[in-house]
């Protein structure tokens, strides 16, 4: 390594030491702590981030939130050139920069990992990573961590997008490196222009039992809130309200947002029971989660969740009618649909009664896209609302080089109208992460499309009852699981225990595991009754404690 590369790291990392007594993992999104302890990690993910630009020549994306999480917490990841997550093979080097004891620890483990890795390293070669943040207050601070970082690597440079959500982040990463526009703007653009596409493309003839003409958002008082505000100005044929829009007073996540409404079945904060009979929706705090709820009358606070293996369902439905009109090459084209085991078993079950191909990966989105990925088309939802629709490179180009060809009958007529509609949809949802606002934008013209009401959305299938619950352990590292997180492996004994459990409940389905973000295990439950499902999931945590 040159010297003057060596000394400017030198001199950097030492305004950034290590807190005693943590230990950080870059988890299922990226590292995440309370922002007092993330100065030193977030200044190392800067270096980590400047290096995979080196070792891929691309544009590399770095984003400080902690989502869903409360306002105190922070968190950082890196988006690859492709617009998805850090590939999972650099995870154990983010983990080793982030634990470094002092600089020299750090700079031992940089030299030998750019050695290894063969990264053109402190030879002055081009690197760029796009920064951006949410409304946190702690972000300021820690995104000038990370332009330090980038910095330290000589010749990278940090370019400073602003305060985004982490969807349009990736978003740009992915257009910077693919060569298209990338600002804010296009973004803007992108959507509502594809929106527009969509609502052309309806049938006219429909019958709608639709009379809720609006929905009302809420932002989780962050980042989604704001931005669906600007975005909202150029979307026709819609009305959007949104409350806790992050102007106001209100605490970014505290009793509101996706992730609050989804868990706890409760209407967020702003709402009240005026708003029954109202389509609503819920963000999380950076926009990359969606839930949608009904307001239910005179029952404290309760709603109807509409979760997102609802909404990956709507457009499971939407995508298939597509396909079915198509005319030619129909059998061939492979659409998947990936769930995780939290997914609701009613919502499994409806899939695969509509012939269509579920596979389960384990929590994380990195492993859903991965594998929804390897479809023409593929679909992916966690229950939480994060999710999306990929679309392959090759069945897009098929798409627009079929469409060139014009058709003088009816059926190629409405072949030509859905494969128009597969491209809108391809340029509507965000091609490289899970994203609220997008997510939002089509579930709202898939629903005028089938004239769809959100009660009748909500009535394609009954969830089964389900209840998670959070359990503190000593070590929550020391359960281990297989087959996309279903089967305990370690500790000994434990699966046996929550079979036990399940065998006294009718359609009763339980599964621990250690969370990614939190310092606690994840016990699900579900059964035939809501009883049935609280009382298994406690007994499991039981055997977890
Ligand atoms: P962990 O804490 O690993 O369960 C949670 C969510 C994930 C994902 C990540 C990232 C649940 C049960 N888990 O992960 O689905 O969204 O946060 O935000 O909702
Ligand atoms: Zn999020």
């Amino acid at each position: 390594m040159a010297a003057d590369q060596q000394l400017a790291l030198f001199q950097t990392a030492s305004a950034f030491p290590l807190p005693p007594g943590v230990k950080f993992s870059y988890g299922t999104a990226g590292f995440r702590a309370d922002a007092s302890i993330l100065a030193s990690t977030v200044f190392r993910v800067g270096i980590l981030a400047s290096l995979r630009s080196l070792k891929t020549q691309s544009v590399i994306g770095l984003m400080i939130t902690a989502s869903h999480n409360q306002v105190s917490d922070n968190g950082v990841k890196i988006s690859d050139p492709s617009g998805g997550m850090m590939t999972q093979e650099w995870e154990p080097f983010a983990d080793a920069l982030a634990n470094a004891s002092d600089p020299d620890d750090l700079f031992k483990l940089i030299n030998q990992f750019v050695i290894n890795n063969n990264i053109p390293f402190g030879r002055g070669q081009y690197a760029e990573v796009l920064l951006g943040r949410d409304t946190r207050p702690s972000g300021k601070a820690l995104l000038e961590a990370a332009k330090q970082g980038v910095n330290a690597v000589i010749g990278a440079i940090a370019v400073d997008m602003g305060i985004l959500t982490t969807p349009q982040l990736h978003w740009m990463v992915r257009c910077r490196n693919k060569g298209l526009k990338a600002s804010e703007s296009d973004y803007f653009a992108q959507l509502s222009d594809a929106f527009g596409c969509l609502m052309d493309l309806r049938s006219q003839t429909i019958e709608t039992n639709r009379t809720d003409s609006k929905v009302i958002v809420d932002g989780a008082n962050g980042v989604g809130g704001k931005k669906l505000e600007e975005l909202k100005q150029g979307v026709k044929g819609l009305e959007i309200e949104v409350r806790n829009s992050g102007k106001g007073e209100g605490i970014l996540n505290a009793g509101v947002g996706a992730d609050f409404v989804q868990k706890e079945k409760l209407f967020p904060g702003g709402f009240g029971e005026s708003d029954s009979g109202t389509r609503c929706a819920s963000l999380d705090g950076d926009a990359d989660r969606l839930v949608y709820f009904c307001v239910l009358k005179g029952n404290s606070k309760k709603v109807d969740l509409v979760d997102g293996d609802k909404i990956l369902s709507l457009f499971a439905i939407f995508i298939k009618e597509q396909m079915s009109l198509l005319e030619e090459k129909k059998e061939k084209i492979k659409l998947g649909i990936v769930q995780t085991a939290y997914a609701n078993g009613a919502s499994t079950d409806f899939l695969k009664q509509m012939d269509l191909e579920v596979v389960l990966t384990p929590t994380g989105v990195k492993y859903l896209h991965e594998k929804a990925a390897e479809y023409d088309i593929g679909i992916y939802f966690e229950a939480n609302g994060h999710g999306t629709i990929l679309f392959s490179e090759n069945f897009l180009h098929w798409l627009e080089t079929r469409n060139a060809e014009v058709s003088h009958t009816s059926a190629g007529f409405e072949a030509q109208k859905a494969a128009l509609r597969l491209l809108a949809v391809s340029k509507l949802i965000n091609q490289a992460v899970g994203d609220a606002l997008s997510g939002l934008l089509l579930v709202e013209v898939i629903l005028l499309y089938l004239g769809w009401s959100i009660e009748r959305w909500n009535e394609l299938y009954q969830d089964l009852p389900s209840r998670q619950i959070k359990v503190s352990v000593a070590d929550r590292m020391a359960i281990t699981t297989t087959n996309a997180e279903t089967l305990v492996v370690t500790p000994p004994c434990l699966q046996e225990a929550i079979n036990s459990e399940v065998a006294k409940h009718s359609r009763g389905r339980s599964f621990v595991r250690p969370s990614g973000t939190e310092n606690v295990v994840r016990v699900y439950a579900e059964a035939s009754t809501q009883q049935a499902a609280d009382c298994l999931a406690q007994s499991v945590a039981e055997h977890v404690k």
